[in-house]
């Protein structure tokens, strides 16, 4: 079993260090590697770096436009079929995400978005076809706070993966307003957080045939940021 490990530069939390300007948000070298997010960087609402990929087995779905795929808006199906613009990170596989030098920073009530692709299987809202992720948050990239996550409860409860998206990029439904996006909002409260600059996702439940396992990221939105 071989896994990938990309590893997060571990000079994130030194300013300047490992994050030069010609690492512009989005782009990415022929092996695919993402390169770190720069504090530096325009800030963003939504996802526009991956600072570190851990991929689990059987995952790989999206990879072929990754980075892209899990940037910007999202583009939900909402409650009768997964959407398709995700990445599968596969079993036990986790992402970090930044927003260019934008902060994800504590207001009233959830403060970012994780949108996956849930949806209620043959369209019964008591039956989500889910795949649950862990969400934690940091400042630093390498001091993690972790919402905990009741993968077991009725609904699941503080896990990302859950909700169905309606959020739509092409369709002009905004992914920054909670009462029609759809997906699973945090509070940075519940933590006792008050400024995040990176979401990490950690696929909880190792769910899913190749190359579809796994969490399946399609994007982050922040509603409350220090640059709006
Ligand atoms: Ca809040
Ligand atoms: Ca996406």
């Amino acid at each position: 079993m071989h896994r990938v490990m990309v590893v997060f530069l571990g000079a994130l939390g030194l300013a300047g260090v490992g994050c030069g300007g010609e690492g512009s948000a989005g782009s990415t070298n022929t092996q695919g590697e993402p390169h770190a997010c720069s504090a530096d960087a325009a800030p963003t609402r939504t996802a526009s770096c991956v600072a570190a990929f851990d991929p689990g087995d059987d995952g790989g779905f999206g990879s072929d436009r990754f980075p892209e795929i899990v940037y910007g808006e999202p583009l939900g199906s909402g409650t009768t079929s997964g959407g398709l613009d995700v990445l599968s990170l596969g079993r036990g596989g986790s992402i970090v995400l930044g927003f260019g030098g934008n902060t994800i920073v504590d207001g009233e009530g959830p403060d970012f978005v994780v949108f996956e692709n849930p949806f209620f299987a043959a369209g019964d809202p008591n039956n989500v076809y889910a795949e649950l992720g862990e969400v934690s948050v940091s400042m630093d990239g390498e001091s993690w706070s972790v919402f905990p996550c009741a993968e077991d409860a009725e609904p699941p409860a503080g896990c990302a993966g859950f909700s169905p998206v309606f959020a739509n990029g092409d369709l002009g439904i905004s992914s920054l307003d909670p009462a029609v996006s759809g997906g699973d909002a945090f509070d940075l409260a519940e933590l006792g957080v008050s400024e995040a600059r990176f979401v990490r996702i950690r696929d909880l439940q190792g769910i899913g045939a190749e190359p579809n396992a796994g969490f399946d990221l399609d994007a982050i939105s922040v509603l409350h940021a220090k640059v709006p």
